[in-house]
């Protein structure tokens, strides 16, 4: 469920929506406001703090476990599905892997990973636009999930709601394709000041694309001066190994840590 949004809450959008007072047409006082307002706002900090309190859980258990935990967000096919499958061709033999797909219908991203052999859970979220900490949680003890092992977590393709909800991640990964724009990180900032690393992907695509590289870093820097950035192509592999060793690096620091 989502009560930034109010994506899941069969029948109660329309009830949150006079908020907007656009579409608010019915014939009735409207002493009502002011209450929805504040029902809002208790509805979205009560479920970002018991989110919070399961991410910590699943945090411990990472730490615990060794095991290294990333959040990879993005608008859907920006390609963090075939960065993972290129991922886990790379590194399979260095380390156990295994992934959370999360759409909100369909099992076909877990069927491209079960697909390169390293097991894959699925979790379709209906009408909610991002994971959230508890069904995190379930899904690890239903993998079993290795300890000393790296475990990506695919998110709902949007830039918004996953910014919000924190699964006990060692990093949010946004996967920024050029095809989208290089303002991206300047419309969407919540998302940009989340993640800790960029990937610039499909840059194989840049000769045909109107997308300037140096604006992009420059926009992800203003709203997040510590960011990490690494541009790279999935499918023709072009600078891939800086991704892969990132993750080498990290994943052998959780595993000595
Ligand atoms: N040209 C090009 N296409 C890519 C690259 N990475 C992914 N794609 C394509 O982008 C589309 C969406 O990819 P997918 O991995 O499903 O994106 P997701 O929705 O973020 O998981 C697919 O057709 C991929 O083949 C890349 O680096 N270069
Ligand atoms: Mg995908």
């Amino acid at each position: 469920m989502c009560g930034i949004c109010g994506c899941s809450q069969p029948g109660k959008v329309n009830k949150l929506r006079p908020l907007n007072g656009q579409v608010h047409q019915h014939d009735h006082d409207h002493g009502h406001h002011h209450h929805d307002a504040e029902r809002l706002v208790k509805v979205e900090q009560d479920l970002l703090s018991k989110n919070n309190a399961y991410a910590e859980q699943n945090r411990t258990y990472f730490r615990q476990h060794h095991i290294f935990t990333l959040n990879l967000v993005s608008s859907p096919g920006a390609g963090k599905t075939t960065l993972l499958v290129e991922t886990i061709k790379a590194l399979k033999d260095r380390f156990p892997i295994a992934v959370i797909e999360g759409d909100q219908q369909t099992e076909h991203d877990a069927d491209r990973i079960r697909a390169t052999g390293v097991p894959a859970l699925q979790i379709n979220t209906g009408r909610a636009c991002h994971l959230d900490a508890h069904g995190i949680g379930h899904a690890i003890m239903e993998l079993g999930v290795k300890a000393n092992s790296l475990l990506a977590i695919e998110n709902v393709g949007n830039l918004v709601c996953p910014s919000s909800f924190d699964l006990g991640e060692a990093h949010k990964v946004v996967v920024l394709s050029v095809t989208e724009g290089d303002d991206k990180p300047l419309k969407y900032p919540d998302m940009f000041h989340a993640a800790d690393l960029m990937i610039i992907n499909k840059t194989d695509l840049l000769p045909y694309v109107d997308f300037d590289v140096e604006r992009c870093i420059n926009y992800a820097r203003q709203v997040n001066p510590g960011i990490q950035i690494i541009q790279l192509s999935s499918t023709k592999g072009d600078n891939f190994s800086a991704w892969t060793d990132w993750l080498e690096e990290h994943v052998k620091q959780e595993h000595q840590g």
